[in-house]
């Protein structure tokens, strides 16, 4: 049975929640640096179980520091229909990327608590570690070991800029669980989250049905050159692996436009050693991000990318090395749910257009094991993975108004 009313969850109380998180790891400009498996990281996490448990859901975690919290179905062997995000944020995040789609799940479960609506299946909140995968790559990582993307032991050993261990660190803030990864059931799962992009903005529309995801790699490449002294070597006889890199940088750009419209190519993280004023760069290593709703499109630039380096490398006496650290084809979430995404949005009288996530989400690759769907709100400016990112109180609320629903759809109520 569904509802013939429409649900609406308190606003004020979401909006008070979003408040009291970003309190933890605040960032330097208003956002937050609350990134994977720090303390901060630990004390946001501490604070959503506190949150969990006193809304009387049963939080476990599992072994690769995903936090599930259980609101018990009627039918207790049904698969759950679970909703969430991610907590961790980028150095200079804002303070609603993952943050709004974990705490809004929350909220979905508040209201049904104060509502005293039993649903037939179980509903399950989530926190996904390390979405961001900026301190310990790719991204995605820890529901890419969920769906069988990457292994876990390979997560494991990925080691931050400092060469902590991505499993040390789990394991030192207290969240490393028993319950081995992959286990936890998922009938469906929902994830609210912000648009990132300017598109809903621009056009005035409430809600963003999210159809597809595209696609995306991410290339770590080592360029080694030799460190030699820059006055008195002469240009003929470098080995300049900073050259290498700044050559690297413009040809992912030209790619990606190359590619257009629909293709972005970036390189947002690189390192020269020894970053030194008068020494020639002896290593440069960079990660390069190109993505594409097109699955040829992203094998395209992937192709002229890597022949592109070991081309521009080779005169320069540059050894290249590309690793593929982070890669999933473009996704089509499940009709069905988004066909819920699009009732829920329509019940509640919001706007709403279909739209492709330029961001990857953990939804992209818990999309491979369960039916999934995403809903998006706009925020201001289309910015983004800025700590000035910025969301309406309304936006909030109409984005958890239509996972409320949509959950309650799928979840079946209980006389
Ligand atoms: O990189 C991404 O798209 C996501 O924000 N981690
Ligand atoms: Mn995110
Ligand atoms: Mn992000």
């Amino acid at each position: 049975m569904s509802l013939s009313t429409n649900l609406q969850i308190d606003a004020d109380r979401l909006w008070q929640a979003l408040d009291d998180m970003a309190r933890i790891g605040p960032g330097i400009a208003g956002g937050n640096n609350r990134q994977t498996l720090t303390d901060e990281d630990g004390e946001g996490r501490r604070l959503f179980r506190q949150w969990c448990e006193a809304a009387g859901l049963r939080v476990d975690v599992d072994s690769m520091g995903n936090m599930f919290a259980t609101r018990p179905g009627a039918d207790p062997d049904a698969t759950p229909i679970c909703l969430g995000s991610h907590l961790d944020t980028q150095p200079t995040g804002g303070r609603y990327d993952g943050v709004l789609g974990v705490l809004a799940a929350l909220e979905v479960v508040r209201t049904l608590n104060d509502l005293g609506i039993a649903t037939r299946r179980p509903i399950v909140v989530i926190n996904w570690t390390n979405e961001e995968g900026a301190r310990f790559a790719p991204a995605m990582i820890s529901s890419g070991v969920f769906a069988g993307v990457y292994q876990e032991s390979w997560a494991k050993d990925r080691v931050d800029a400092q060469g902590l261990r991505f499993g040390d660190e789990l394991r030192r803030i207290g969240f490393e669980g028993e319950t081995p990864v992959g286990t936890h059931k998922v009938g469906a799962f929902f994830e609210l989250h912000i648009e990132q992009g300017p598109i809903l903005e621009d056009e005035g529309i409430d809600i963003g049905v999210v159809t597809h995801g595209q696609g995306l790699y991410w290339l770590r490449v080592t360029l080694t050159g030799q460190e030699s002294h820059t006055g008195s070597t002469p240009m003929g006889k470098r080995r300049n692996a900073g050259l290498a890199l700044a050559r690297t940088v413009e040809l992912v750009h030209e790619t990606a436009m190359a590619h257009q419209p629909a293709a972005v190519g970036t390189v947002g993280h690189m390192e020269v050693h020894p970053n030194s004023p008068n020494i020639i760069a002896g290593r440069a290593v960079a990660t390069i991000d190109i993505r594409s709703p097109h699955r040829d499109t992203l094998e395209a630039m992937r192709e002229a990318i890597v022949s592109g380096i070991d081309a521009l490398a080779e005169p320069l006496g540059v050894k290249a090395e590309i690793e593929i650290v982070g890669h999933f084809d473009p996704v089509a979430f499940d009709p069905e749910c988004v066909a819920a995404v699009r009732r829920s949005a329509d019940r509640l009288g919001l706007s709403h257009r279909d739209i492709v996530s330029g961001a990857g989400h953990d939804a992209c690759y818990i999309n491979r094991i369960a039916p999934t769907a995403m809903i998006m709100c706009p925020c201001v400016g289309g910015l983004s993975h800025n700590e000035a990112e910025a969301i309406t109180r309304q936006w909030a609320g109409n984005g958890a108004n239509v996972l409320l629903n949509a959950v309650v759809d799928a979840a079946g109520v209980v006389a």
